[in-house]
C-alpha cells in the first residue's frame, strides 16, 4: 500500500497518531502538501462519508476520523500556505435561532472541511442578523442552515427572508438540513438545496462551486 493510501486508511480508522506520523513521512519523502491532502486525508474522509451515508459506520467513527484528519491538516497547514493551496470555497454554517442541537451541524462542517471548504462556524442559536453579518463579512458561496426542531425549522425561512431584505439572496446559495427538514420544505421556503445527511451536504456544496 502506498503512503498516501496508508494515510487514507488511517483517517478512516481514526488513528490520529498514525496519521501524523504518515503525513510527516510523506512530506519527508517529497510528496506535496496538496497530494497528501487530496489523495490521503480527504480521500479517507470521502470514503468514510460514503460508508456513513450507507449506515456502515456511525457518528462516533466519523467524529474520531475527523479528529485524526484535523491533526493531519494541522501539520500540513504551513506547507499548504507555502504552496498557495486555496480552499475550494467558503461556507458559513450555523444552527438557527432557538435551536441548540449541534452534533449533526458539526458533522456537516467536518464533511465540508474534509471536502476542501473553508468553513466559518457560527455555532448554535444563531439569529438571522448574525447570519447576515457573516455573509457580508465572509462573502461565502454557500450558507448552510441546520435545524433539529419542528419549532425552529421555520427560522431557516426567516434567514432567507432576511437575505432578501438585505439584497444578498442572489449572492449566496442556501443549503438546509436537519432531521425535520425535507426536500418539499426546502422548496417551500425557497432554499437552493436540501441535504439529508452530512456526506450529501458535502456533495451538494461541491456541485455549487464546480
Ligand atoms: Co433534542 N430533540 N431537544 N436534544 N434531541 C430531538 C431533535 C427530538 C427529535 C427528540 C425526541 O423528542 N424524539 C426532539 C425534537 C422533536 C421535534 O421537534 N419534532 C427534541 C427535543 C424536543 C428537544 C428539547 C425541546 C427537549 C426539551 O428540553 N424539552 C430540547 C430543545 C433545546 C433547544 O434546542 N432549544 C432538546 C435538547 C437536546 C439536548 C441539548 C439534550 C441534546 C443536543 C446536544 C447537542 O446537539 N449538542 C439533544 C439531542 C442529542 C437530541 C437527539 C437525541 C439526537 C440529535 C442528534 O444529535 N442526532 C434527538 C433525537 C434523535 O434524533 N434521535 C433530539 C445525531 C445527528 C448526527 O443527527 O442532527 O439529524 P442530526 O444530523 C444529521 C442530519 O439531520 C443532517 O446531517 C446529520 C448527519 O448526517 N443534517 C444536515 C443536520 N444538519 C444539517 C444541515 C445541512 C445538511 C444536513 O445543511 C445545511
Amino acid at each position: 500500500m502506498s503512503l498516501l493510501e496508508q494515510i487514507s486508511t488511517a483517517v478512516q480508522q481514526g488513528k490520529a497518531k498514525d496519521v501524523v506520523a504518515l503525513v510527516q513521512e510523506a512530506l519527508d519523502s517529497g510528496a506535496t502538501a496538496q497530494q497528501i491532502l487530496d489523495e490521503g486525508l480527504l480521500k479517507g474522509m470521502s470514503i468514510l462519508g460514503v460508508k456513513f451515508k450507507n449506515n456502515e459506520v456511525f457518528v462516533p467513527e466519523v467524529l474520531i476520523a475527523a479528529r485524526a484528519l484535523n491533526r493531519g491538516t494541522e501539520l500540513l497547514k504551513p506547507r499548504l500556505v507555502e504552496e498557495g493551496v486555496e480552499p475550494i470555497g467558503r461556507v458559513v454554517i450555523g444552527t438557527v435561532k432557538g435551536d441548540l442541537h449541534d452534533i449533526g451541524k458539526n458533522l456537516v462542517k467536518m464533511m465540508l472541511e474534509g471536502a476542501g471548504f473553508a468553513v466559518i462556524d457560527l455555532g448554535v442559536d444563531v439569529s438571522e442578523e448574525k447570519f447576515i453579518e457573516a455573509v457580508k463579512e465572509h462573502k461565502p458561496q454557500i450558507l448552510a442552515l441546520s435545524a433539529l426542531l419542528t419549532t425552529t425549522m421555520n427560522n431557516q425561512q426567516t434567514v432567507i427572508e432576511a437575505l432578501k431584505a438585505a439584497d444578498l439572496r442572489d449572492k449566496v446559495k442556501v443549503m438546509v438540513g436537519g432531521a425535520p427538514v425535507t426536500q418539499s420544505f426546502c422548496d417551500l421556503i425557497g432554499a437552493d438545496a436540501y441535504a439529508p445527511d452530512a456526506a450529501s451536504a458535502a456533495e451538494v456544496a461541491k456541485s455549487f462551486v464546480a
